[in-house]
């Protein structure tokens, strides 16, 4: 029997992004023609939303804009996208930054890597210059996040980057019902919530760039919010421990404990 063709879908959040979200489709489209693209735009001040659509008429039928009232947070944002790829019969999703972080020449290696697994992260860890272009605070903030994620939650994953793929056929919908974060903590919560179902997980090493254009979205509140929420797991998974596992998970390897 002929395998069913992988339903690929590329969503980027955006906040705040107009100088950005051009150059970023065009760098994406160069990538192939077997994938579609969602913006997910909270309403951007700066008027990202207006040239998404402009985009979408131009590239349609492969670019839409899931258009959202008000700012609701980069997780909130991720989360909005991951439904609307199930509802329209996504089986495979990535996830990405609009500000050239992630950039879209890695775009075939990370879906390649995916054969046989569930998920694959883009790591920042795996090669020693991967964060050679940041500023040194971005360094440290990154590199203690990634020393917390790894000790506290002992997941050995770059687990707060957004540049994923997600295999929707063999991921439940339930598994993100599980993730609570609207924030920049939804990275490690998903990616905890994951791997405590058992789901296969591959990290590929990915050189991250600096933002060029706009300003960063992050502020010190964001970052308390994601101390709260490691903490808050870190706690769980000794003392609740079933409350992030699914119901009836479909796991390829023994959830661990
Ligand atoms: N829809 C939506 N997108 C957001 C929100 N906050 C951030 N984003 C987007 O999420 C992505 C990551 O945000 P960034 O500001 O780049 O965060 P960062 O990578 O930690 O910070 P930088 O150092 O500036 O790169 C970008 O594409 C943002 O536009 C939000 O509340 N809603
Ligand atoms: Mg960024």
């Amino acid at each position: 029997m002929e395998a069913a063709a992988e339903k690929t879908l590329i969503m980027i959040p955006t906040y705040n992004e107009r100088n950005n979200v051009g150059p970023l489709v065009t760098q994406i489209l160069e990538q192939g023609d077997d994938f579609d693209i969602l913006f997910v735009d909270d309403n951007s001040p700066d008027g990202t939303g207006e040239l998404l659509d402009e985009l979408a008429r131009t590239h349609a039928p492969r670019l839409h804009v899931l258009h959202r009232p008000a700012r609701r947070g980069v997780g909130s944002a991720h989360q909005a996208g991951i439904r609307w790829a199930y509802e329209h019969g996504y089986n495979a999703l990535v996830t990405m930054d609009s500000d050239f972080a992630h950039p879209p020449s890695y775009l075939p290696t990370l879906r390649a890597a995916a054969a046989g697994y569930d998920i694959v992260v883009g790591s920042r860890y795996l090669k020693p210059d991967s964060l050679a272009d940041w500023t040194p605070f971005r360094k440290i903030l990154t590199r203690v996040g990634h020393f917390l994620t790894v000790t506290l939650l002992r997941m050995p994953y770059d687990a707060t980057g957004a540049f994923r793929y997600y295999r929707l056929d063999t991921v439940p919908v339930a598994a993100f019902d599980l993730v609570r974060s609207t924030g920049y903590s939804f990275f490690f919560e998903s990616l905890y919530v994951l791997n405590k179902n058992g789901f296969l997980i591959r990290q590929i090493p990915i050189h991250v760039l600096n933002r060029t254009a706009g300003a960063s979205k992050m502020r010190t509140r964001d970052v308390a919010t994601s101390v709260r929420f490691l903490l808050l797991l870190c706690t769980e998974q000794y003392l609740r421990p079933s409350h992030h596992r699914i119901a009836a998970p479909t796991h390829r390897r023994p959830a661990s404990a």
